[in-house]
């Protein structure tokens, strides 16, 4: 055997260990979060999924690969419930179809007289939760019928309902800092009718806002629901 290709066996083998493995730690966490007392899966209501359009013709590098499974629970402090619902939104720009407040209003339905559509260019919504929450997870769904990826999608928790102190980035999938927000390390992913976790790891804040520009049917920014799972702060 020669060295390079030892080499190339020994990577191999390292990288079937890897993904024989990684299922395992990630159900030692999940068990973990299971076995503590404080803490109970969120409870999410999904929206009936979409069948039929087009396949997507879109690829990235930045491009998570579709994934067909059921999410795994996800744990949070015992209490911590969906605290965006019915509270304010506001926008960069008015929507050009649907109202704002559609965005909170519990209907996650994946037909157009559920939708809210905002102009072309990087533009966001902002949910109010009225006073200082602390932030487990905010899910979001932008479109879900039909296959679409949303670009420079950037999620952010503050205090300042301006965004200029106190800013701390949850979500941004803008790795060539288009958007002009700052380079993000995170996933383009398809959107489909289970919504988009992103993982708040509890930060503390009032407001929430969520960017996007364009996606890959067309120019447009499209919100059918935004969850933010939290509890108040006394
Ligand atoms: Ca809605
Ligand atoms: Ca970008």
């Amino acid at each position: 055997m020669t060295t390079s290709l030892r080499s190339r066996t020994v990577l191999l083998v390292l990288a079937a260990a890897c993904l024989l493995l990684s299922p395992v730690v990630f159900a030692a966490d999940e068990a973990a979060a299971a076995a503590d007392p404080n803490l109970a899966p969120i409870e999410i209501e999904l929206p009936e999924p979409f069948f039929g359009g087009t396949p997507i013709d879109y690829w990235s590098p930045n491009l998570e690969p579709e994934d067909f499974r059921d999410r795994p629970p996800f744990y949070a402090p015992k209490g911590t419930v969906n605290v965006a619902l019915n509270k304010p939104v506001s926008s960069s720009v008015p929507p050009v179809h649907g109202e704002l407040k559609q965005i909170t209003d519990g209907d996650k339905h994946y037909a157009r007289p559920s939708l809210v559509e905002l102009p072309d260019g990087v533009q966001w919504v902002q949910v109010d939760l009225e006073k200082e929450h602390d932030i487990y997870a905010v899910l979001v769904w932008h479109f879900h019928e039909g296959k679409r990826v949303y670009f420079d999608i950037v999620a952010q928790v503050s205090n300042d309902p301006e965004f200029n102190d106190g800013v701390t980035n949850i979500y941004n999938s803008d790795h060539d800092n288009s958007a002009g927000l700052g380079v993000g390390q995170d996933k383009e992913f398809i959107e489909n009718n289970r919504g988009r976790l992103i993982d708040a790891e509890g930060v503390s804040g009032r407001y929430v806002r969520l960017y996007s520009n364009g996606n890959t049917a067309d120019d447009f920014n499209h919100y059918v629901e935004v969850e933010v799972y939290g509890i108040a702060k006394d």
